[in-house]
C-alpha cells in the first residue's frame, strides 16, 4: 500500500512504539512503567474492535472530476487538492438514509468485536456529531440533519459493544490551522501548522469538543490522530491529556496524542512480529483504504484476517479492524462477509483470544501461535503437522490436552527431547486455525 501520508514512517522499536509523523517528530508510546489511570481492564480483555472511518469523503468515494484519487478515501481533500468551498459543498450531498445504528452494532457483535472506534472528526475537520463548536457538522450542514454519534452509544450498549471515538488533531477546515501549501485553486493541506497566535484558540476548540464527546456522547476512549501537524508540541499534548483526565480519569487515550502521553501504542497496517512491551493495538483495513473508496476491491481474505487477530493476541495486543461505510450509511458487503467469518471462528475459539495473555515463547512456533491464561496454554495451529505431532518447546508436563472445539476428547501427549509432544488428528478440524488447549501446572517454562 502506498500512501502520501505514509511519507511518515511508522517505525516500531522493540522497546516501544515510535511513530514518525510527517513532521518527522517521534511520538513514543506511553513510557514503560507509566501508571495508567485509565481503566484498561475492559480494553485488554476485548482484544478485537471495529474501526469506522465515515464522513463527507464517502460521497466522492475516491473519485474526483472522474478520476480515481489514490491513497485513501478520507484523504481525497488533500490528494485531489480540493479547495475548501468545493469540499464543504459535499455536505449538501451527505444524506445517509440507510444508516442504521443498531445494524452497525449488531454487525460488530456478530463479528466478535467488543469495542467500536468511530471518526468523530477526521483531518477534513467535518464533525460527525452535533457539536456546538462549529456548524460544519453532520446535523447542521447536511440534508440528513441526524446525529449518528448520538444513536450509536445506545445501539452499542444494547449489543455489549464499548463506544469509542477517533479525533484528528490536524484539521484542514479550521481557521486556526494553515494548509501546507495554501492555494485558491490547488491547495495541499497536509501537514498544517497553527495560524500565528491561534494555537491556544484551537486547543480550546478541541477541549470544547472533547468535553461534548465525553459528557454527551459517553465515549470510553479517544483515538487521537494527525498529531504530526507542525507546531503540535509536548505542552499541547500534556494540556490535552491533563484536560481529558480532569473530565474523566478512566478514559483511555492512545499514543497519538503525542510525546509519550497516552495509554497504548498504535502500530498501523502491520503487526509487530513479537508484539510490544506494553499495551498496544494494531489498526488495519480490510481492503487498502480507511474511508470508503468505490473502486478499492483489494479485500484481504477472512483467513488472513483471523490469522492477524490471532497474531495480535499472541503478542499481547488488540486488533482494530476498519470498515468504511458508504455515503448512504451501508457497511460494504465484502467487509460484512469477512467480519461474519471472523465471528463464526470466534464463537468456537474466542476463549483463546478474549482476556488472553501474550505467548510465553520468545521465538515463533513452527505450527502457528500461542496465547495463555492461568493454567492453560492455547495453541492456535495454522500449519497442521503432517507428522500428526505438535512439538511444544516447554519443560512443563501436560496435565491434559484437547481441542477447544471438542473438549471432551483428550489428546494423547508425551515428553520428548525438544519439549512436550501432542498427538493430533490427521486432518485439521479447522483449516483456518485449530486451537489445541494444554492444561499445565504453574507458569509455562519455555525451553
Ligand atoms: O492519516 C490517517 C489516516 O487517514 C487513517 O485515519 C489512519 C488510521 O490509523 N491514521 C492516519 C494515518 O496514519
Amino acid at each position: 500500500m502506498k500512501f502520501k501520508q505514509l511519507a511518515m514512517t511508522m517505525i516500531f522499536a522493540a522497546a516501544g512504539a515510535l511513530t514518525l509523523g510527517n513532521s518527522g517528530k517521534t511520538f513514543a508510546a506511553a513510557p514503560a512503567g507509566k501508571k495508567h489511570t485509565a481503566d484498561m481492564r475492559w480494553w485488554k480483555k476485548a482484544r478485537f474492535g471495529m474501526f469506522i472511518h465515515w464522513g463527507l469523503y464517502a460521497v466522492p468515494a475516491g473519485v474526483w472530476h472522474g478520476k480515481h484519487i489514490g491513497e485513501g478515501g478520507e484523504w481525497i481533500k488533500n490528494n485531489a487538492h480540493i479547495p475548501n468551498r468545493q469540499y464543504n459543498a459535499l455536505a449538501r450531498k451527505f444524506d445517509p438514509v440507510d444508516f442504521n445504528a443498531n445494524q452497525w452494532a449488531t454487525i460488530a457483535r456478530k463479528a466478535g468485536m467488543k469495542y467500536m472506534v468511530i471518526t468523530s472528526k477526521h483531518h477534513d475537520g467535518f464533525c460527525m456529531f452535533n457539536t456546538k463548536a462549529t456548524n460544519f457538522n453532520v446535523v447542521k450542514a447536511t440534508p440528513w440533519h441526524k446525529d449518528p454519534l448520538a444513536m450509536l452509544p445506545a445501539a452499542c450498549k444494547a449489543q455489549g459493544i464499548t463506544f469509542c471515538t477517533y479525533y484528528s488533531i490536524m484539521d484542514w477546515h479550521s481557521r486556526d490551522q494553515v494548509p501546507a501549501h495554501p492555494s485558491a485553486t490547488h491547495p495541499t493541506y497536509n501537514p498544517t501548522h497553527f495560524a500565528p497566535g491561534r494555537g491556544e484558540a484551537y486547543l480550546h476548540y478541541m477541549e470544547r469538543q472533547l468535553h461534548e464527546l465525553v459528557t454527551q456522547y459517553h465515549t470510553h476512549l479517544f483515538w487521537f490522530d494527525g498529531q504530526w501537524m507542525h507546531g503540535w508540541d509536548r505542552s499541547d499534548a500534556r494540556q490535552l491529556y491533563t484536560y481529558i483526565r480532569s473530565i474523566d480519569p478512566t478514559i483511555i487515550i492512545n499514543s497519538r496524542i503525542g510525546f509519550g502521553y497516552g495509554d497504548y501504542a498504535t502500530p498501523e497496517q502491520s503487526i509487530p512480529p513479537r508484539g510490544l512491551p506494553g499495551p498496544w493495538e494494531t489498526c488495519m483495513t480490510i481492503n487498502n483504504t480507511w474511508g470508503y473508496v468505490s473502486w478499492d476491491h483489494h479485500w484481504k481474505s477472512s483467513t488472513m484476517l483471523i490469522h492477524h487477530l490471532i497474531h495480535c493476541a499472541s503478542g499481547g495486543g488488540n486488533f482494530l479492524l476498519n470498515v468504511g461505510p458508504t455515503a448512504k450509511g451501508i457497511i460494504p458487503k465484502p467487509e460484512v462477509r469477512r467480519l461474519m467469518a471472523m465471528g463464526k471462528w470466534l464463537r468456537v475459539n474466542g476463549d483463546a483470544i478474549y482476556g488472553s495473555h501474550r505467548t510465553p515463547f520468545a521465538k515463533a512456533l513452527s505450527f502457528g501461535y500461542a496465547t495463555q491464561k492461568p493454567g492453560k496454554l492455547f495453541l492456535e495451529v495454522t500449519k497442521w503437522p503432517k507428522s500428526r505431532t505438535l512439538v511444544v518447546p516447554m519443560h512443563n508436563k501436560i496435565v491434559r490436552a484437547y481441542l477447544l472445539s471438542n473438549p471432551y476428547i483428550p489428546l494423547q501427549t508425551a515428553s520428548g527431547h525438544d519439549g512436550q509432544l501432542v498427538y493430533v488428528p490427521a486432518q485439521a478440524p479447522d483449516s483456518v486455525a485449530t486451537v489445541v488447549v494444554l492444561q499445565v501446572d504453574g507458569a509455562v517454562r519455555p525451553m
